[in-house]
């Protein structure tokens, strides 16, 4: 793969990695992704090489019951911040589609150009509607002190269940307290937002974002979607992606 200024070997033993990292890069340098999402970006990066870099079989469970709430969902929101915009577009997008889900962008560190540039990167892949830039974002979370208490009223505000892909912990608890069901896509088990979540599927989100928006469309239309979600139990899963990051099992 070339990048800008370097050529990434693609047989290089970190080439996946470092490709990745090369797309956070660009995002900052297109101004979609802040600073701070490069420094969290890291630490992801560590929590993944722990995992082994993989989507665990607890993992794959979390999908399964993430992606069944979602279609059980009379209004089901996918929170897009700087990070994820770099990352998978094109798989949000899709998954929104599969899943009937609304798309809203909600940053933490707000500005409106940022907010727009996510939103344009957003119908660049082919999201039709794009929630919560500007003047839109006029409802607010109850609770929450930073820029992210700024949600649309038709988005988040409204949502029954909220997909929170790379998340600070304040707002996935507060999500909670609002009885709205959050789904979380956190590679650190051990984060606020990780226990706070009703669905955490601990996996980076360039895994975990396609393999969504695959199994939701398999699952559309089956009659067993309220089982898988009665019988995932996020605690066990938290539980078992710490085992495997302490090589334990
Ligand atoms: O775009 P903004 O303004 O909303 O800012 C986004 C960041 C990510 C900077 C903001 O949400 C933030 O500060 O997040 P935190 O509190 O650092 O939390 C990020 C969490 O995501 C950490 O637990 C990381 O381990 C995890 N993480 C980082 N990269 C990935 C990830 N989880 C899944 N996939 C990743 N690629």
């Amino acid at each position: 793969m070339h990048i800008d200024h370097i050529a990434i070997p693609s047989d290089h033993p970190r080439a996946k990695s470092l490709y990745i990292r090369e797309m956070l890069v660009k995002g900052f340098r297109r101004g979609l992704v802040v600073p701070e999402g490069l420094i969290a970006h890291g630490r992801g990066e560590a929590y993944d090489y722990l995992i082994g870099e993989r989507t665990t079989k607890t993992a794959q469970r979390a999908i399964k019951a993430a992606a069944a709430m979602l279609l059980l969902s009379s209004r089901p929101v996918i929170s897009v911040n700087g990070n994820t915009a770099a990352l998978c577009p094109n798989t949000v997008v899709e998954l929104a589609k599969v899943a009937g889900a609304s798309i809203e962008v909600n940053i933490f560190y707000r500005t409106e150009a940022r907010e727009r540039a996510i939103k344009a990167e957003l119908e660049l892949h082919g999201a039709k509607k794009v929630l919560g830039v500007g003047s839109k974002a006029s409802a607010r979370i109850p609770e929450l002190q930073s820029e992210r208490r700024r949600v649309d009223p038709d988005g988040i505000y409204a949502a029954d269940t909220v997909l929170v892909p790379l998340e600070d912990g304040d707002r996935t608890e507060a999500l909670v307290k609002m009885n709205k069901t959050v789904i979380a896509i956190d590679l650190n088990p051990l984060s606020r937002t990780s226990r706070a979540a009703n669905i955490t599927i601990v996996d980076n989100v360039v895994r975990a974002m396609p393999a969504l928006a695959e199994v939701a469309r398999k699952l559309r239309g089956t009659m067993s979607l309220k089982k898988i979600t009665d019988n995932f139990d996020n605690r066990k899963h938290l539980q078992e992606s710490l085992k495997i990051m302490k090589g334990e099992v």
